[in-house]
């Protein structure tokens, strides 16, 4: 088949509608919402990425974004995957009157949110808007008041997420690594017994807003209700969850986030003379231990590390690639990672770059939500670490595969891959209207 490398995009209208998308997601003035039917409050890396977004064209909103974002944060430092900003609109679950944060001593006494967190974006977000406006009063008070705040999410993490004192965060959610239903869990969750009277009865409304044949599956849920019911036995606190839980996951792209983020508080401290604490030491570890024992030579690519069962979970996924970003991999691995996604854009059987699971794996799906798809953020991602590696023509694949998609389909959640079934196909899949999807476009074509 006949790739188009560089497609015709509509820029003008594609800033417009996504401008407008992310005015439209805004409640209250003052946070963003990811889609406003399927996921009604706040969720900690969407924001992280609206921010990213506002930056190019509302500086104020930005700034509001991560400041009503870290509102939620909790007193030992960890930053909530949902701040419920809202008690009134539920239609979700799990919502506030699920996690009852309140009743948690570490909890935010300023809103309710989730028990579990999510990938710590927010550091190089924040570099981002530096660069970006370098000579902004507001932007500079703002980054000086906001970065303890950051740093102490990152203290979170090595002190509470690091039993074993390796530089690797673990998460005990397959939330947390913001690709919930993604095969890269199931093995892993197929062993864990759920017993009758293990999990409260609970209502889904997700997969009445969504065609549930593409969300997680009912037995996905329970699992994580029953994950979510062991943390809330500890009050969510990490080290006591490390010894208990039956998922103890070091994620690539969790860990990649933070290793990125952490060079941004670096560059920052030196740029406004700021305190980084320990993180330089902290971050020179991390990415040592994540090179040494995240790599799958058979693979060929990094994979999560089950702590529990004490091995990796040998499956080519697109966690893998965000270690790019975070000038992880050396010059040979880096080329590895880079070819693997040439092949995959080259295929006959033509795939966009990039799906976020491997397309040979019988459990590819390409329209099943973390099963295949391609993800907006994901190839923002890749697209960041294949520049930083010199990869530029790669990096223009990822980016206007996705810009095509936009461009053909409108601002949905995610995307078939599938190159011959995307042009002949007239929407995207899950919400509509999605707000890092705008965000991104807002990045790129900017
Ligand atoms: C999806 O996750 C939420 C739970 O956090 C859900 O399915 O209900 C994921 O794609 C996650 O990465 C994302 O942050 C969230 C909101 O867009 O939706």
């Amino acid at each position: 088949m006949d790739i188009q490398f560089r497609p015709t995009i509509k820029d003008e209208a594609l800033i417009k509608e996504a401008q407008r998308i992310l005015n439209h997601n805004t409640w209250e003035g003052r946070y963003t919402v990811p889609s406003s039917k399927l996921y009604p409050y706040q969720w900690n890396w969407d924001s992280g990425f609206v921010a990213m977004g506002f930056a190019h064209f509302d500086i104020p909103r930005a700034i509001k974004e991560l400041e009503s974002l870290f509102e939620g944060q909790w007193e030992n430092g960890m930053l909530p995957h949902i701040v419920f900003h809202s008690k009134k609109r539920e239609g979700y679950f799990p919502g506030p009157s699920y996690w009852q944060s309140s009743k948690v001593p570490e909890a935010s006494k300023l809103v309710e949110t989730s028990g579990i967190t999510q990938p710590p974006v927010h550091g190089f977000i924040m570099e981002r808007l530096f660069n970006q406006y370098p000579n902004s009063k507001e932007v500079k008070a703002f980054i000086k008041a906001f970065y303890p705040k950051v740093l102490k999410l990152h203290k979170y993490y090595y002190e509470h997420r690091d039993p074993n004192k390796e530089g690797l965060a673990f998460i005990f959610h397959p939330w947390a690594s913001g690709r919930d239903n993604s095969p890269l869990w199931d093995d892993l969750v197929k062993t864990i017994p759920i017993k009758p009277g293990d999990i409260p009865k609970y209502k889904r409304y997700d997969n009445l807003k969504a065609d549930p044949s593409e969300r997680p599956s009912d037995k996905d849920y329970d699992i994580y209700v029953y994950l979510m019911e062991l943390g809330r036995r500890h009050n969510y606190d990490g080290n006591a969850i490390a010894k208990e839980s039956p998922f103890v996951i070091q994620d690539t792209l969790f860990n990649a986030m933070l290793i990125r983020s952490n060079e941004a508080l670096i560059n920052l401290a030196d740029e406004l003379d700021l305190d980084a604490g320990p993180i330089e030491d902290w971050n020179e570890q991390s990415k040592k231990t994540f090179e040494e024992k995240l790599w799958v030579e058979e693979l060929g690519m990094y994979t999560p590390y089950d702590l529990r069962n004490e091995k990796h979970i040998r499956m080519k996924e697109i966690g893998a690639f965000t270690a790019l970003y975070a000038d992880i991999p050396s010059s040979s691995r880096a080329r590895k990672l880079r070819n693997y996604i040439e092949e995959m854009a080259d295929r006959e059987d033509g795939f966009r770059v990039m799906p976020s699971f491997d397309p040979d794996h019988w459990i590819f799906n390409p329209k099943k939500y973390w099963k295949g798809p391609v993800w907006p953020q994901m190839n923002w991602l890749l697209y960041q670490g294949l520049n930083r590696y010199g990869f530029h023509g790669t990096a223009n694949r990822v980016k206007y595969d996705f810009l095509d998609l936009v461009n053909k389909l409108g601002f949905h959640e995610y995307y078939d891959p599938r190159r011959a079934v995307a042009d002949q196909q007239t929407h995207g899949y899950g919400g509509a209207d999605f707000s890092w999807t705008a965000a991104v476009v807002l990045d790129f074509i900017n």
